[in-house]
């Protein structure tokens, strides 16, 4: 058997998968809001203003002990796991003093883990990707080292607020006694995985991507890109690895506690894109995937790294081979979850709503939702903004075919420099099983959708990436655990309709950049 877990924005989720079967055998979620109201994040993060936006480290392990205890209270024999890896949500960053590596190394079962990680933080909160607090750091970074083309030519990305180096700088800059004290800084994804192997873990490609310091043609750290970003920073960082590469053997820690054998191996782990691509079968040139989690994002494998001239998309590693092209937009499932709290409705209603609002094309009603700071493309935050009609004029419904009209409208447009042959869609994340939503995508898109059994394909593909480091082949896996779920397949419809939606959402969003843009 081979455990993949998945620490995403709102949740920590395991998958257990057994190949010799072919079989998944359990997937278990533990949703942080839910299980842990202390910490104040009822999404998985607090947003204290000003664009920052964060989330307790020690959150995350309360969640790991959380998930594990409860695929042992299931009855599953831990002791036949024989390789562990995971993903975690991109960029987030944890920062970390000298006692750090210590406390993993002698880990007491009968504590919890976050008890004993608490005294090794050096910031006591991590930011997230959803921060778009170091707009200053960003032109910092590029002023003093290259200019953002070259930036993006070597890092994957321009200068970008979510990504670590800017986070890293702002740090530096408003708390340098706390940063002199940092002597290892983590992603979310290698201080988990540091967890589970008891020792300091690497960063993989797929994730350092995500940083503005790695370069992605050598997948090395860039030296003018750390010098410009912070004193000292070469010291902090990890080494990089590719992902699924074995660590050392699973911490005494998880044996004790959870009954895992002590030869099972711990692997780096990956972001939770570059999860889902291998998770979705789509490391491989020619597939398209939409993901539709927190944030949503549209990502396909590339072979030869080429960036966004606009400088919204990036390039990362993919955990298979080369490259994959990803474009996120922060406005996803919070936005529609505000205005199905708004209208207070249902899932069931909204999807309901949203199916039987014809015409398609909304008759010209177009919306952007600016609930939060826009990144693709660079929107000030404004709520919900419509050409000119007044939602408080029109049935719900009008209301909400706009809101997904316009999320698809605007993913459509900020693809258009990956130049992709789009022939399906595979559609996966928390909101990809509302059926309106999904014919949304199709009818934009203009291809059909296809979605897979399994509710996370993060996961999957860090299990996935499990087994591969014992032998198994990819394509293999992908045949077994990845065929798209039987009828889930939608037909697109209305392409009169929508490329001339297309042109007038475009004008739109414009018009939106000129007055919003930052
Ligand atoms: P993450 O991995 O980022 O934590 P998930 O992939 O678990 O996120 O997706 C969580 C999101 O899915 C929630 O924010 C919620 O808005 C959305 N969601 C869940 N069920 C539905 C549904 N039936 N229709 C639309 N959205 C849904
Ligand atoms: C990608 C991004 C998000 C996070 C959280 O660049 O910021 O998709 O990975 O899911």
């Amino acid at each position: 058997m081979y455990l993949g877990l998945d620490a995403s924005t709102q949740s920590l989720s395991a998958i257990l998968i057994d190949t010799a079967q072919g079989e998944i055998i359990a997937e278990e979620s533990v949703n942080f809001g839910a299980e842990f109201p202390e910490y104040g994040s009822a999404n998985g993060f607090i947003s204290p203003g000003k664009g920052v936006v964060t989330a307790s480290p020690l959150m995350w392990l309360d969640a790991l002990d959380l998930v594990l205890q409860r695929l042992c209270d299931k009855g599953l024999d831990l002791a036949k796991v024989r390789a562990i890896c995971g993903a975690g949500q991109q960029h987030a960053s944890v920062y970390l003093n000298s006692r750090f590596e210590s406390v993993l190394r002698k880990l007491d079962a009968t504590r919890s883990l976050s008890e004993q990680f608490a005294s090794t933080l050096s910031r006591a909160q991590s930011p997230i990707w959803m921060d778009n607090s170091t707009a200053e750091e960003c032109v910092e970074i590029s002023n003093s080292v290259y200019p953002n083309k070259k930036v993006s030519e070597l890092t994957g990305s321009v200068a970008t607020q979510r990504f670590t180096g800017p986070q890293i700088r702002k740090f530096y800059k408003q708390s340098p006694e706390a940063y002199s004290q940092t002597t290892t800084i983590h992603l979310n994804s290698s201080f988990l995985a540091s967890i589970i192997a008891g020792s300091s873990a690497p960063i993989d490609f797929g994730d350092g991507a995500g940083m503005n310091l790695m370069d992605i043609r050598t997948n090395e750290w860039n030296s003018e890109m750390l010098e410009a970003t912070a004193p000292e920073l070469s010291n902090k960082l990890p080494e990089l690895k590719n992902s699924g590469s074995y660590i050392s053997k699973i911490s005494g820690y998880f044996v004790n506690k959870y009954g895992f054998c002590p030869n099972c191996d711990a692997l780096s782990w990956t972001g939770d894109n570059p999860a889902s691509l291998v998770g979705m079968g789509a490391a491989t040139a020619g597939k398209v995937v939409i993901s539709l989690g927190t944030s949503d994002t549209l990502f396909a494998a590339m072979p030869e790294s080429k960036t966004d001239p606009n400088g919204f998309g990036h390039v990362f590693g993919n955990p298979i081979k080369g490259y994959m092209s990803l474009i996120c937009f922060a406005n996803g499932s919070l936005a529609r979850e505000s205005l199905k709290q708004q209208f207070n409705l249902s899932w069931e209603q909204f999807e309901e709503l949203a199916l039987t609002s014809k015409p398609l094309g909304n008759q010209g009603k177009l919306a952007v939702p600016l609930f939060t700071s826009e990144i693709t493309p660079r929107l000030q935050q404004a709520g919900f903004k419509t050409n000119e009609w007044d939602p408080q004029d029109e049935p719900v419904a009008t209301t909400l075919r706009a809101l997904l009209e316009g999320q698809f409208s605007n993913m459509k447009l900020q693809s258009e420099w990956m130049q992709l042959e789009i022939n399906e869609i595979l559609l996966t994340g928390g909101a990809s099983k509302n059926q309106a939503i999904a014919q949304t995508v199709a009818d934009i898109f203009q291809a059909p959708v296809k979605r897979l059994e399994v509710s996370s394909s993060v996961g999957l593909g860090a299990a996935i990436l499990a087994a591969r480091s014992e032998g198994a082949s990819y394509n293999t896996l992908v045949d077994t655990f990845c065929a798209p779920s039987a009828g889930t397949t939608l037909p697109q419809d209305g392409s009169a309709i929508y490329s001339s939606h297309l042109r007038d959402h475009s004008h739109f969003l414009e018009s939106l950049e000129n007055s919003l843009g930052y």
